[in-house]
């Protein structure tokens, strides 16, 4: 049992910082002491859900993960304490239906981390010693967290955490959703709508494929800039011009890949609609709405495919992508716009929401 300091979600109120109690590891689990944790956009739709009562409360939220293993339960073999690790939000069972035809982020194993919060035996406690909930299955705006033995990948002791755990969620994601989910080919046309933290990696998992063309859409203006740095080549201002046309224009209406990094459905329609006849529009935010498109279009061989989590094979995927940014490959150092202590975590969601940053970082220990 630990006791820690996190950041809790009770309802529409701001986000406080309370005293937790840890309970693990058990078998085949690994207790994480968090150095860092990355502020993505899919925490702040889960804020929305459980302020509108859609998702129970209290939650701690917080996956974006690096830290240092503090103790390993029995049976883990992977890791050993004072490990370095990325945690991966998505644990994979490795022989369930999904994982054994090689595609293990469609994983459908029952040992999802979030069982946990509702078990007989809870792993988060609050104060008053009722239950807490493992927001997406991590909880990583806490001192500690105790994941699955799965959800944490070993990565080198070189790489900074404060970077690194950015792979844990939005470098993944959005690399992996242009190189693996897309499969973009080199010299290809691509558009990427919506610049943050997961963008910027549509962006820069574009170039790493050899892409010709890649076109960013956001409507603020700053991310012109932020976007070049990861491989961008032009960018299209949507608060100022239609960016449907203005692509199709840029591409002589011969665009390959659209993405949409935002979870709006306008978006994903805009995606679908600036590809050219055969190409692939990918959705990778989460969208909470319709989308509406229009059938004829599918005449055109034009596709809308889903994109989760980079389509990862985590323990792969993951210490590649360190070693990338360690080899100077991949821009990560960029995605970290600010960091901050835990306890500014509301003023790291309202940076979100105002398009300031790529990324919070925030430290628990800061
Ligand atoms: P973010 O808030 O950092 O970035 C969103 C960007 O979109 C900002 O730069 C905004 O300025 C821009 N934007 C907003 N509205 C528009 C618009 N109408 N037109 C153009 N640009 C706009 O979010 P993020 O990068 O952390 O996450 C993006 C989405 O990806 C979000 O829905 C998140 O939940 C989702 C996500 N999906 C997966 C997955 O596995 N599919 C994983 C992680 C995150
Ligand atoms: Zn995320």
């Amino acid at each position: 049992m630990t006791t820690m300091q996190s950041a809790v979600l009770r309802g529409p109120d701001p986000i406080t910082m309370e005293e937790v109690t840890l309970h693990g590891p058990e078998a085949g689990e690994v207790l994480v002491r968090v150095v860092a944790c990355g502020v993505c956009h899919s925490d702040l739709h889960t804020i929305n859900r459980a302020r509108s009562g859609a998702l129970p409360v209290p939650v701690i939220l917080g996956h974006e993960v690096g830290g240092v293993v503090e103790a390993v339960g029995s049976g883990v073999t992977s890791v050993a304490e004072g490990d370095h690790v990325v945690v991966a939000f998505r644990p994979n069972c490795g022989i369930c239906y999904f994982c054994v035809r090689g595609e293990p982020h469609l994983c459908e194993q029952p040992d999802y981390p979030e069982r946990a919060a509702t078990g007989s035996n809870p792993r988060l406690r609050d104060a008053q010693g009722q239950p807490v909930q493992q927001g997406i299955g991590v909880a990583g705006y806490s001192q500690y967290t105790v994941m699955p033995e799965r959800g944490v990948v070993k990565v080198r002791k070189d790489a900074p955490l404060d970077r690194v755990c950015l792979v844990g969620c939005g470098v993944t994601t959005g690399v992996g959703a242009a190189t693996r989910t897309a499969k973009v080919e080199p010299g290809s046309d691509v558009a990427v709508i919506g610049l943050g933290g997961v963008g910027l990696n549509v962006v820069q998992g574009a170039r790493l494929a050899g892409a010709r063309r890649i076109i960013g859409v956001d409507m603020v203006a700053g991310k012109a800039e932020l976007g070049a740095k990861f491989g961008m080549t032009d960018f299209v201002n949507a608060s100022e011009v239609d960016p449907v046309a203005r692509v199709q224009e840029l591409t002589n209406n011969r665009l390959d890949y659209a993405f949409e990094a935002i979870g709006l459905g306008k978006t994903v329609e805009q995606a679908f609609a600036m590809v050219r006849r055969g190409g692939t529009a990918v959705v990778v935010g989460v969208v909470g709405q319709e989308v509406t498109v229009p059938g004829l279009a599918f005449l055109g061989e034009k596709r809308l495919v889903g994109s989760f989590f980079g389509s990862a094979k985590l323990q792969y995927d993951l210490p590649t992508y360190v070693d990338m940014y360690m080899d100077g490959r991949l821009n990560l150092d960029d995605l970290v716009s600010r960091k901050r202590p835990m306890h500014q975590i509301n003023e790291a969601f309202q940076d979100m929401e105002a398009g300031l940053v790529a990324r919070s970082v925030m430290e628990p220990g800061a």
